[in-house]
């Protein structure tokens, strides 16, 4: 349904029908178990080894996975998820770049290895950056990037012989490159007056540190043979019915019927169809809303998806579900809109990132950073700046805390950065990412890169073709790139649907000077609408400030500055966003690990909360802030007047 808004950029759902993803083959469904999957995580202690040889290479020359680790040299306990820099005492793990081994056996149960019937798969959730995966010697598969999963069928392996177990290798490199996203360089140092033979470093721009490791779940999962590959949900409303539109992927056989079934959060079915595409009718559809902007946020649906087919060896089923919000997303040009109705991001940037287990993936951490969120009163936040782990885009689905959807697009801005082969590279992430987030009512936009050198010639065509492929993929959803360049010269902007900005007045320049930043931040945004007419959002900013520093007047790394220079930013965004701005997200959540510089004492400080997750003022002050806008959303969605006095959070 293509609505006719007077806007820049307009929903239409319906086109993903007509949407391939070019270069990528396969789904990339969330492993969940049902009546005919099962599931065995590989989490917990693995056999380590960091290839500390001159070349990084002794284990490929001496085939590691050819035999037991322990066989080939001393390795160590490491826990899986978990990054493998700051679990040791060993200083030069901290920071090695290069080649490390992973290696541990699974056992598997007997079905799966004696039942032909069977599919298995093996399933890494995230492996930085590079990784080279064996089973029982034998290679079978190798991903580039560090953030999205990757897969490899591995029935024919485990079914070859009487297996019980099987072991597997999984050799990780984490260095960067030009043309690798994020990109870095490796800087060999050669004076020998100052450094040893074959010294090297590794150079990154971005700031967060550079963890490497298995940073999400391993592990193994079975469908049938012939199985639902993927499902592609879009979802639109016409009137009070909820469309949701569906397009089911079945590999191993060309004969099976799909049955698909919409039921609701009590269980009651609410539709069915047939077929591997269609659309199903939901009379008043309980909508998916953001947290605070209505009375029941988040209501989710679970499509059950049944296939039945006929193979040589009988009949087989296969079934998958998944959750379903629905929801619309729109753009004009001043608004961004979710369910026709203004939309204001009033949130955060995150990381992943904690003490002791780097980026690796952890339930109580998650937990207590939701609870945290929803005690901020955020309804947002921007997966800055790589696709997060999936099970956070799950709660988010759950609680409706509104996505921006960040690829590992950071730090580009080396001229190399922006050749053929990066740009490539750059258009497959997107198409992995995409892929992998494309049905989470959460995710409302894409953005595809922060803070590139957008004014270097090559970055028109980067961003044009970049921002093109990644609507071709998803016509249902905005998409941006977060800038820091100035209006006039930036060669990105032209073709986002958002205008994401990061600016950091009276931190990284008039330092001290808060008295500057209310014309500063009024001049940024009024040229970039005035050049632009779209919508706005204050993409970053923050002060550094390091926890139980106190000075009043203000000064630079107290507390105090924060509270100052985020006072100041409020002031003016109070203004424009009766305008044309339609969001502010702090940078940051929490303190996180940097690289050594003597501008980070022990990381980024720009944290409301502690990397221990203890608030600093700041996270009281923007509490106060953000549930009044909630309560402002609420009052302008329900006209009840009298829920408007005051500051102090509402309660549903
Ligand atoms: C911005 C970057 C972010 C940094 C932040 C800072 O987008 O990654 O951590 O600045 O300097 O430019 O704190």
């Amino acid at each position: 349904m293509l609505q006719g808004l007077a806007g820049t950029w307009v929903v239409v759902g319906a086109l993903l029908w007509g949407c391939g993803l070019a270069l990528l083959q396969g789904g990339m469904l969330y492993p969940r178990e049902s009546r005919s999957r099962e599931r065995k995580e590989l989490d917990g202690l693995w056999r380590f080894r960091a290839d500390f040889s001159q070349n990084r290479r002794q284990g490929f020359e001496q085939q590691w996975y050819r035999t037991p680790l322990r066989e080939s040299g001393p390795s160590l306990d490491m826990p899986v998820p978990s990054s493998f820099n700051d679990v040791g005492q060993d200083g030069r793990l901290r920071s090695f770049v290069g080649w490390v081994w992973y290696e541990r056996e699974a056992t598997l149960p007997q079905r799966w290895t004696e039942d032909l019937g069977t599919r298995v798969v093996l399933r890494i959730g995230s492996a930085h950056y590079y990784a080279i995966v064996w089973v029982n010697g034998v290679h079978v598969a190798e991903h580039e990037g560090g953030h999205l999963p990757f897969e490899a069928d591995v029935s024919r392996l485990v079914q070859s012989g009487p297996l019980s177990s099987c072991r597997i290798t999984i050799a990780i490199n984490n260095t960067l490159s030009p043309n690798t996203l994020p990109p870095g360089t490796i800087l060999y140092k050669t004076d020998t007056s100052k450094y040893p033979k074959g010294y090297f470093v590794q150079n990154t721009n971005f700031d967060f540190f550079n963890y490497a490791g298995l940073h999400r779940t391993v592990l193994l999962y079975t469908t049938p043979t012939t199985y639902i590959d993927d499902i592609t949900v879009t979802t639109d409303v016409d009137q009070d019915t909820g469309l949701v539109n569906y397009q089911i992927v079945v590999q191993g056989s060309e004969h099976f019927q799909l049955e698909v079934c919409l039921l609701d959060e009590e269980g009651t079915v609410v539709a069915k169809g047939t077929g591997g595409r269609g659309q199903l009718q939901v009379p008043s559809a309980h909508l998916w809303w953001p947290y605070l902007m209505h009375e029941y946020p988040a209501y989710l649906y679970s499509l059950e998806v049944k296939l039945t087919a006929q193979t040589a060896a009988g009949f087989v089923s296969d079934f998958y579900t998944l959750p379903v919000g629905i929801r619309t997303v729109a753009v004009t040009q001043s608004q961004f809109l979710i369910n026709g109705k203004p939309f204001y991001f009033h949130g955060v940037n995150k990381h992943e990132d904690a003490d002791i287990r780097g980026k690796g993936f952890d339930w109580p951490l998650l937990v207590k950073d939701f609870n945290l969120l929803r005690w901020l009163g955020a309804n947002a936040f921007r997966t800055s700046h790589y696709p997060y782990a999936e099970e956070v885009m799950q709660l988010c689905d759950r609680y409706g805390i509104v996505v921006i959807d960040e690829s590992p697009g950071v730090g580009i801005v080396l001229a190399q950065s922006y050749s053929n082969v990066s740009l490539q590279h750059h258009l497959e992430v997107m198409e992995e990412m995409v892929r992998r987030d494309k049905n989470h009512p959460s995710v409302v936009m894409w953005s595809v890169a922060n803070e590139p050198a957008s004014f270097l010639k090559p970055a028109g065509y980067y961003f044009k073709t970049l921002i093109a492929h990644t609507k071709a993929l998803d016509p249902s959803r905005p998409v941006t790139f977060v800038t820091n360049s100035n209006y006039e010269a930036d060669l990105g902007v032209p073709y986002v649907d958002v205008i994401c900005v990061n600016s950091y007045y009276s931190w990284y320049h008039d330092y001290g000077h808060m008295e500057v930043i209310q014309l500063q931040l009024a001049t940024q945004f009024e040229s970039w609408y005035k050049t632009y007419q779209k919508p706005i959002i204050q993409s970053e900013y923050g002060a550094e400030t390091i926890t139980g520093f106190h000075e009043d007047p203000p000064l630079m790394f107290s507390e105090e500055y924060q509270k100052g220079l985020l006072e100041q930013y409020h002031v003016v965004l109070d203004q424009k966003r009766k305008e044309y701005v339609v969001g502010e997200l702090i940078w940051n959540f929490a303190d996180f690990m940097t690289d050594q510089s003597p501008q980070r004492p022990i990381g980024n400080r720009k944290g409301i909360f502690t990397r221990q997750r203890q608030p600093k003022s700041a996270a009281f002050l923007l509490r106060e802030r953000y549930w009044k806008l909630a309560n402002e959303t609420k009052c302008h969605r329900s006209a009840v007047k009298s829920q408007c006095v005051g500051n102090s959070p509402f309660t549903f």
